[in-house]
């Protein structure tokens, strides 16, 4: 499903400096082929029209998560940070033979972290001994670890978390079953996982995946993303998930995610840690 080309303007105007945390460059495939190995083939979605999306919104700055249609070549991701003169940072996927000299590249080009997908319809599963020995790697450039994964998986994954050297950021909240309510054990184990380890931060993302309510409203994301703001405001990220890889329901208008940041954090203060300060102690603090 192709994303929407022209988002209707939200009506809710981030804060000065307002970072989305959470999207994606694909291709142009003429350029920056796609990875041998992905389960899915997505429709090019290069850095301009993501750069045009974030003035749009109202947005200043985007961190840029490689995904797994291009594997471990992050050459997309490269080229658009390079292009972003300083707006962007990005998560890699690197393989555990990544060299120093390409690790110290990824870094200059703007690269923090690198991300950890245990999801199995997109990808062949890594060995947590190759994830230890690239977390051991890239603790050492200060880079922390995203991870996505699927809620049912977190109790198997928890002394795997802990026992990483760096922050660690949650991608869509740990992919709650939304059917099953906020206070569902699989719910309550992932914000007691947060209380637990100061390290562990989430982004609270992905109405449009996650949400049996549906858009415009997405009303059954509000109570999950809202109980991580509250209890953990200097802990989340917000992002838009651009450009929606592999939805099969709907395609949602960016406009309508970006509404509903003033429902997941009401104050203020909150949107501003949410949207300016916690992405920038993060993600620019060099
Ligand atoms: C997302 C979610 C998805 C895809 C990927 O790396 C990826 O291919 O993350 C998904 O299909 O849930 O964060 O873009």
């Amino acid at each position: 499903m192709p994303f929407k080309p022209n988002p209707t303007r939200p009506s809710f105007v981030p804060p000065l400096g307002a970072v989305d945390a959470h999207c994606h460059v694909f291709g142009p495939a003429g350029v920056f082929p796609y990875a041998p190995e992905r389960k899915y083939t997505p429709c090019d979605a290069p850095k301009e029209k993501l750069f045009a999306l974030r003035d749009f919104l109202g947005f200043s700055r985007n961190v840029i998560v490689q995904a797994t249609c291009h594997g471990a070549d992050n050459r997309a991701l490269v080229d658009a940070l390079k292009a972003a003169n300083g707006l962007a940072r990005g998560i890699a996927t690197v393989r555990a033979t990544v060299s120093d000299a390409e690790l110290k590249a990824l870094d200059e080009a703007g690269v923090r972290g690198v991300r950890f997908n245990f999801v199995k319809r997109l990808v062949d599963a890594t060995p947590r001994e190759t994830y230890v020995s690239i977390a051991e790697r890239i603790a050492k450039l200060g880079w922390h670890i995203v991870v996505y994964f699927e809620a049912h998986e977190l109790a198997d994954l928890i002394p795997f978390l802990n026992s990483l050297p760096t922050k660690i950021v949650v991608d869509h909240m740990g992919r709650p079953d939304f059917a099953k309510g906020v206070d569902h054990p699989d719910f309550r184990r992932f914000v007691d996982l947060m209380a637990a380890n100061p390290r562990i931060w989430s982004k609270v993302t992905c109405p449009e995946r996650l949400s049996i309510s549906g858009p415009p409203a997405y009303d059954d994301f509000v109570p999950f993303a809202r109980a991580l703001v509250e209890s953990f405001p200097d802990r989340v990220l917000w992002g838009t998930d651009w450009p929606h890889p592999n939805m099969t329901t709907h395609m949602p208008d960016d406009g309508d995610l970006t509404n509903m940041i003033p429902r997941i954090a009401p104050t203020p203060d909150e949107r501003q840690a949410l949207l300016v300060d916690n992405p920038m102690r993060l993600y620019w603090s060099r």
